[in-house]
């Protein structure tokens, strides 16, 4: 049986190595033997020749940022292909295509992240402090991120001009940014003049927030297997978006979990969700079980930057069970999707979507 995703941890780390199946390792090989000629493709035009320290310099942004991805949206993309190409298809050079549209979807989330570290204060990524964290790079990686979002669309001119695909390509690549950068707008009002907006703060709003900045993570790199298996059956592509979207919306919840109950060594990053007043699913079930006493200690301490106060948060959602509220909805999302996918056309790789919702489940914060 493959299983495609062990991955420690969220957005950060290395897989795990599964002895028993050795096409993982070898997967992440291939996958990861493309980076230098994607770099050298970035890197290798002539006014990074007259000037090798840009050259240099933008490698850097590319290596340090990529590092210890779980490279699970780029296995979407990959593995999907794959399962779902007609085996005569499936040329060396087909699926070099897959690994390189993989890493289209890793530089999208690469960008995006360089972004949503500093929007949210963070500290580590992955086990490594945050890029704009770096001496020498403060709020140049701003221009970091854009470069790198660019250089999508130089890596897919360079090798799929010719695909019959590339507009769709294109247009979807496009689109999950958009979308994602509205998820990150939503995310961002949640709070006004720096007081959270709790009276907002609804399972509605919640959706909506992860809709975009989340479920777009793993429904676009599903579209971009299907385009490049030339695949443009539209209610194909809605069901796996419906399914991926679903996917997503889980894997946030754990996200937002995570950010204050996981434990950092493991996740290789700090939780700030409570201190940014973020609308979270841990402050959305909160709320729907507060007491008028309990309302008051979130009025105060939420959103607010002191340990004490994120602390008092954090104490408050023990009071409220929310670490077993959680247990019980993780169990309920896995057995539903688990039915979710139970109904979708046998003809597509069902097993694989298991798979990707069980490397989910079994994260571990
Ligand atoms: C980030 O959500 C989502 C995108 C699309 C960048 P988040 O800030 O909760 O993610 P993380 O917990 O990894 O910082
Ligand atoms: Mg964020
Ligand atoms: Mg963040
Ligand atoms: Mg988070």
């Amino acid at each position: 049986k493959r299983r495609h995703f062990l991955h420690k941890n969220q957005h950060g780390e290395t897989p795990e190595e599964n002895t028993n199946n050795i096409y993982i390792q070898e997967e992440i090989n291939t996958y990861m033997s493309i980076l230098p000629n994607l770099v050298k493709d970035l890197t290798g035009g002539s006014m990074y020749q007259e000037d090798f320290e840009i050259a240099r310099r933008f490698a850097n942004v590319l290596e340090y940022n990529t590092r210890n991805s779980r490279k699970l949206y780029s296995f979407i993309t990959i593995a999907l292909y794959k399962l779902m190409e007609d085996p005569n298809e499936l040329t060396d050079g087909n699926v070099r295509l897959a690994n390189i549209l993989g890493w289209c979807a890793e530089l999208l989330l690469t960008a995006s992240l360089i972004g949503d570290d500093i929007i949210d204060s963070s500290k580590m990524r992955r086990g490594l402090p945050c890029w704009y964290l770096i001496k020498d790079v403060g709020m140049k990686a701003i221009n970091d991120a854009m470069w790198i979002e660019n250089g999508i669309y130089v890596i897919l001119r360079k090798y799929f001009k010719n695909h019959h695909h590339y507009l769709p390509i294109i247009e979807l690549l496009h689109e999950a940014m958009h979308n994602i950068m509205v998820g990150q707008t939503l995310d961002t009002l949640t709070m006004r003049d720096g007081v959270p907006q709790l009276s907002t703060f609804t399972f509605n709003t919640y959706s909506s927030i992860v809709k975009y900045k989340t479920g777009t993570l793993f429904t676009f790199p599903a579209g971009l297997a299907l385009y490049l298996k030339s695949c443009y059956d539209q209610h194909l592509h809605k069901d796996i978006h419906n399914l991926f979207l679903k996917i997503g919306h889980y894997f946030q919840v754990q996200n937002d979990y995570f950010d204050c109950f996981g434990d950092s060594t493991i996740m290789g990053k700090n939780g700030t969700d409570i201190e940014c007043g973020k609308c979270t699913w841990l402050i959305v079930e909160a709320l729907k079980r507060v007491s008028q006493q309990q309302r008051n200690v979130l009025e105060i301490n939420y959103g607010k930057p002191s340990p004490e106060k994120v602390n008092a948060v954090r104490t408050l959602y023990e009071e409220l069970n929310l670490p077993k509220v959680y247990t019980s909805y993780q169990d309920d999302i896995f057995y539903e999707l688990q039915n979710h996918i139970k109904k979708m056309s046998p003809t597509l790789p069902r097993e694989f979507f298991y798979n990707v919702v069980h490397s989910i489940y079994e994260l571990k914060g």
